[in-house]
């Protein structure tokens, strides 16, 4: 081989822009595009082959909404969202796809986004203010503000059993799905896990597999998705109805348009209850949720009834008594973990070559090279899938190598759980931003995601109207907004078993990773950040700028002592 000219292996220059966002998922793509419109020069990069984030990973059978698709999607044009037509209520993957697709290549996106490209480091620089980001394609850049949209579903999470690396036929995670198809024709299966994501593949493969064992560890509040084409006559009110449709989901809770419900459980007859409860369970996705009886999460007793009536759809369902009982949650309330929404899911179990395994009774004691071997013995498999969830909320920030002042690491700063302003900014980060991480919000979440990135352009334009180069969260507003988060977590209708508090991931502190106090007082709080003239940052000038300091002073130091006492 001929040797390499030094001259040519020297690296080259790393790429200077005002913005830099990471990750081509529906937050990144739209803060990218609100940068460009607002003339900062920006790049987008992301560590997948394609644009989607989450919906780009998580490609499974039948993986798709559970947020009406008109609810999910962008809202920032009408022309785009007149033109897309959503084929059905809740879209699949596949479609999901084609839609980020049309939408970066409809706003000309593409050409400032650059794929395959994971970020190995990302380092902070005091004295220029910048950050210096390099990633596993060799590519480096220089970029004033740094943009990290890189989603709270990012990490699959395999369990730690004995053996998982010995198996010898195919095995996946479902958040990180190969883009060719699998074949499951005539395979035995093993699917382990049965949040969200297990539940949309076991009755997807169920009819085509030789067999199909699931691997339950806990039963969950299963509902029907309700999943319908939408109309052509239907299409025609979406358009006609954009302006208060977008209205709804800017301004509302939830981010659906779900109507909320005036009735609380017992102020109907037992009758009405059932004949509402039938209601709820013919309604689509969230609206279990959005359009229940007002006291259905906080009253235990209104809980447990809509609980016993699931149940009774449950045993109604599954014809085998043993596996229905299985399939019914002991543990928790509806809403006490994230309700999964469902297509023919206890109906698959009905199938003869459909059997289930509940770990509880029978603990999974290793995987071998040829199948999964419980308690009870061994079962060998073709293919494992293993849906096994994420490492949620701060996985993928912690592992992008991000050095704040003084090399501070964010993982090291966050050791004992997140500690952020609005969900979007820490303390000791100079310039950097995260909307749609950890304390955003629970909600439909390109909704509130939005609204932070919307947050984000609103601080740019107010720096540079400024001349500011530099802004620094104030370790007391973070300290504030994250006793906030902390001390309502209790007010959150999720238990600390859930994935919500990290408890799925060994030796992850349990914080509750969302914000318990919605998406309201994010609004709120947002707009008082405005209305106080962003006395929560501290700035400093941009060299050579025109710029007020803010408040009239000279810019605030940040003490490093960032704490969130
Ligand atoms: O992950 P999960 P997911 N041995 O964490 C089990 C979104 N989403 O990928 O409950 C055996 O919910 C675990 O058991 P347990 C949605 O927000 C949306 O399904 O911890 N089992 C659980 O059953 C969702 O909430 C859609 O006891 C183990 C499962 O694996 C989020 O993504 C579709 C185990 C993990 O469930 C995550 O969903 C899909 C072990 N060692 C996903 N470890 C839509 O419909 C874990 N489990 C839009």
């Amino acid at each position: 081989m001929e040797p390499i000219e030094p001259a040519l292996v020297e690296r080259a220059q790393p790429v200077s822009i005002d913005v830099l966002v990471v990750g081509a998922g529906i937050t990144g793509v739209y803060q990218l595009y609100r940068a460009r419109e607002e003339g900062f020069s920006v790049k987008l990069i992301e560590a997948g082959g394609g644009v989607g984030g989450t919906w780009y990973w998580n490609r499974y059978p039948e993986a798709r909404f559970d947020s009406e698709s008109y609810t999910y999607a962008y809202l920032f044009s009408e022309e785009l969202f007149n033109e897309w037509e959503w084929t059905e209520e809740f879209a699949g993957q596949p479609e999901i796809e084609r839609y980020m697709n049309h939408v970066i290549d409809r706003f000309d996106l593409r050409r400032d986004m650059q794929f395959g490209s994971r970020v190995t480091s990302a380092v902070y620089d005091e004295s220029s203010g910048t950050w210096t980001v390099r990633a596993s394609d060799g590519s480096e850049f220089r970029a004033r503000f740094l943009v990290a949209a890189v989603g709270v579903l990012s990490i699959p999470q395999l369990p730690d059993v004995p053996g998982r690396e010995d198996f010898r036929g195919e095995s996946f995670h479902t958040g990180n799905w190969p883009t060719t198809p699998v074949d499951f024709a005539g395979k035995r299966v093993a699917v382990v896990g049965t949040g969200s994501s297990g539940v949309q593949v076991i009755p997807a493969i169920a009819s085509e597999v030789a067999s199909l064992t699931v691997y339950q560890r806990t039963a969950n509040w299963c509902t029907p998705l309700n999943n319908r084409p939408i109309t052509p006559e239907e299409q025609a009110d979406l358009r006609a109805n954009f302006e208060a449709i977008r209205e709804v989901l800017n301004t509302s809770a939830g981010g659906f348009l779900h109507s909320p419900h005036d009735r609380a459980t017992f102020d109907d007859s037992k009758e009405e209850r059932r004949a509402f409860y039938e209601k709820m369970w013919k309604s689509p996705g969230f609206a279990k949720l959005g359009s229940n009886y007002t006291d259905m999460i906080p009253n235990k007793a209104a809980n447990a009834e809509f609980c016993e009536f699931i149940a009774e759809k449950i045993r109604r369902i599954v014809k085998d008594p043993e596996t229905a009982e299985k399939l019914t949650p002991k543990d928790h309330g509806y809403a006490g973990k994230r309700p999964p929404f469902v297509t023919d899911y206890f109906e698959a179990y009905n199938n003869a070559n459909v059997s289930l395994i509940d770990l509880k009774e029978t603990p999974m004691v290793r995987v071998t090279e040829t199948g999964i071997e419980t308690n009870e013995g061994l079962r060998e498999f073709d293919i494992i899938v293993w849906a096994t969830g994420f490492d949620f909320g701060t996985g993928a920030l912690a592992r992008m190598g991000i050095r704040g002042r003084h090399g501070l690491a964010l993982e090291e700063y966050w050791a004992d759980g997140p500690s952020t302003f609005l969900g979007i900014q820490t303390c000791g980060f100079p310039n950097l931003f995260f909307p749609g991480g950890p304390h955003g919000a629970a909600a439909n979440n390109p909704r509130y995601n939005g609204d932070q990135v919307d947050f984000i352009i609103d601080t740019l334009l107010y720096m540079r109207d400024h001349g500011y180069g530099t802004i620094e969260v104030d370790s007391a507003a973070e300290g504030e907004w994250t006793n906030m988060m902390n001390s309502n977590a209790g007010n959150s209708p999720f238990l600390e078993s859930s994935y919500f508090y990290g408890s799925n991931v060994p030796g992850k502190p349990r914080r509750l990773l969302l914000n318990p106090c919605g998406r309201l007082v994010l609004h709120e709080k947002m707009a008082d950040v405005v209305k106080n003239d962003y006395k929560a940052y501290a700035f400093t000038k941009e060299e050579g700028a025109e710029g007020r300091p803010i408040r009239g002073e000279e810019p605030r130091r940040v003490d490093r002592n960032c704490s969130d006492e």
